[in-house]
């Protein structure tokens, strides 16, 4: 049998918010640097490889890309970000789609934030999380890739991230992940399952 996110199915791919299906019913936006493994995990999510491959379509990736659950779910695929050579009015828009996706989507129940556990938190990423803590929106950090690096250095690294995010205040957990070894998958789809109120 499926499990509730083998269904997703691409539904369109949006330039600015106004093109977003109606704001009604829950939808979970998976965010991150470009490299972190945000195709890989949503491919994992969804064990669907098409998934993924439908987001990196050229001229998709600067896209927030919408896939349906059912009729009142949909994960949102948000574009990447932190490329190196991306010109700055791309990153303009990027930041301003982003942000008007965060700010006023009323549908959005939580981010879930990708990060390449030996490179976490950089400046996108913290922009990112003080957006949402702005709205007071929970965020899901995933810290992934943890395949490449040892045991007590994940510890360290999940433990060290746990501090400097901790201190805001913010509505955030966070969980090791890898995309290569399912390692974190149980957790994530525990944590979906209540976002999305499946549990
Ligand atoms: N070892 C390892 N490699 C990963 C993992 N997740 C993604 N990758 C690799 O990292 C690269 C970027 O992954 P991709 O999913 O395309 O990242 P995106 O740009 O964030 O969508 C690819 O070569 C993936 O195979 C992981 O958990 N472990
Ligand atoms: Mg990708």
């Amino acid at each position: 049998m499926k499990n509730n996110y083998q269904k997703a199915h691409f539904l369109l791919s949006a330039a600015d918010i106004v093109q977003l299906p109606p704001d009604q019913g829950i939808e979970i936006a998976f965010v991150g640097r470009s490299n972190a493994g945000k195709s890989s995990v949503l491919n994992r999510v969804t064990q669907n490889k098409g998934l993924a491959r439908v987001s990196k379509t050229p001229g998709r990736t600067q896209l927030v890309n919408v896939f349906t659950l059912d009729d009142d779910r949909r994960l949102i695929d948000l574009p990447g970000y932190g490329y190196a050579k991306v010109p700055l009015a791309a990153k303009l828009k990027w930041q301003r789609t982003v942000d008007s996706y965060i700010c006023e989507r009323e549908s959005l129940k939580g981010l879930i934030l990708i990060m390449d556990c030996r490179h976490p938190l950089r400046e996108l990423d913290v922009q990112l999380l003080s957006f949402c803590h702005q709205r007071g929106l929970p965020v899901h950090i995933l810290l992934n890739k943890i395949d490449k690096i040892s045991k007590s250095a994940a510890a360290a690294t999940l433990r060290r991230v746990k501090e400097a995010v901790g201190a805001s205040g913010q509505p955030l957990t966070l969980q090791l992940f890898s995309a290569l070894n399912n390692m974190g998958i149980k957790e994530l789809y525990a944590l979906l399952d209540q976002w999305y109120g499946y549990a």
